[in-house]
């Protein structure tokens, strides 16, 4: 496949969203292929995990409705909301919203609600089910602010109904948006072009690059009992030639253990610096494999 064989920094000239661009230099300069996935219910565990994990990843992704006590504050409020330590560290945000409806549903759950997400996450995820209304939908707030949206072309999941077919109309729905739509939740990099699965050129006229994003990666469990399915980050970013390693309890399994009053400890901390360190090396080390380094 030509662009798994590009570097980061090749190819992110030739994507029009501006937050592709972003992340793919942020991966480049912090050297990291890591996202962190903090699917945890409380503000202050959310952004102390954030804090920690910071210099270590290029992306953090949000599930912003598990959050008990969301607010203002911990988005774009404050010195001390996601958007700050985002900046601070320098990573995108991406909120896993995973929205499924038609184009005016969810350009209002984008946009409104108690969680307005449009006014601080960089990307949000999207089901190609409902046709390309959704990405319209989307793409009436998210292309004035420069937000790109991420389709799931398949999901990590046991018995997922993501066939090749629903893959390949997904792939054409985001080529069709390429100014919005920045790349897919999949386990491996399917197609680069319309007319051919697998090319053999990026300069086939129409070969089209597209990020690959990565959940179920873990390297200490192979499923979770509840139908996730996990692979290893070689087997993701070498292998199958994704991009992007999205880890989520593999690093924060058992941070509740190191709470004091609801606060991360030094020692919790510590725990997830070396936890993601760890993850980012061996996507890292994986990445550079792959692109021949
Ligand atoms: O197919 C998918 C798509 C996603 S976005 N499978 C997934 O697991 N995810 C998300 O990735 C899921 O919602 C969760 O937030 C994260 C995986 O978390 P982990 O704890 O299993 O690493």
């Amino acid at each position: 496949s030509p662009f798994a064989r590009l570097s980061y920094a090749t190819r992110a000239p030739s994507f029009p969203n501006p937050t592709a661009r972003r992340l793919l230099s942020l991966a480049s300069s912090k050297r990291t292929n890591l996202c962190l996935s903090v699917d945890v219910t409380s503000t202050q565990l959310l952004l102390d995990i954030a804090d920690a994990a910071g210099p270590y990843i290029c992306a953090l992704k949000t599930h912003a409705d598990i959050v008990e006590d969301f607010d203002f504050e911990t988005t774009v409020g404050g010195e001390k909301g996601l958007k700050a330590v985002a900046e601070k560290n320098g990573f995108v945000i991406f909120e896993d919203r995973k929205f499924a409806d038609i184009g005016n549903t969810v350009h209002l759950q984008y946009s409104s609600g108690i969680h307005h997400i449009s006014s601080w996450a960089d990307f949000v995820t999207a089901h190609s089910v409902p046709g390309p209304g959704i990405v319209s939908g989307l793409a009436k707030a998210a292309k004035p602010l420069g937000r790109g949206v991420i389709l799931l072309a398949e999901m990590s999941s046991k018995g997922n109904l993501c066939d090749e077919m629903y893959r390949k109309k997904t792939w054409e729905m985001a080529r069709e948006n390429r100014d919005v739509v920045v790349g897919f939740i999949g386990m491996q990099r399917y197609f680069e072009s319309a007319s051919d699965s697998a090319p053999d050129s990026a300069a086939e006229s129409d070969a089209t690059d597209f990020l690959y994003l990565t959940p179920g990666v873990s390297l200490t469990a192979s499923s979770d009992g509840l139908g996730q399915q996990y692979r290893t980050p070689e087997d993701v970013v070498e292998t199958s030639g994704c991009d992007f390693i999205i880890v989520g309890r593999g690093i924060y399994a058992g941070v509740e253990e190191h709470l004091d009053g609801g606060v991360l400890s030094e020692k919790g901390k510590e725990m997830i610096r070396r936890r993601c360190e760890e993850y980012r090396k061996r996507g890292w080390d994986a990445y550079e494999r792959r692109i021949g380094k």
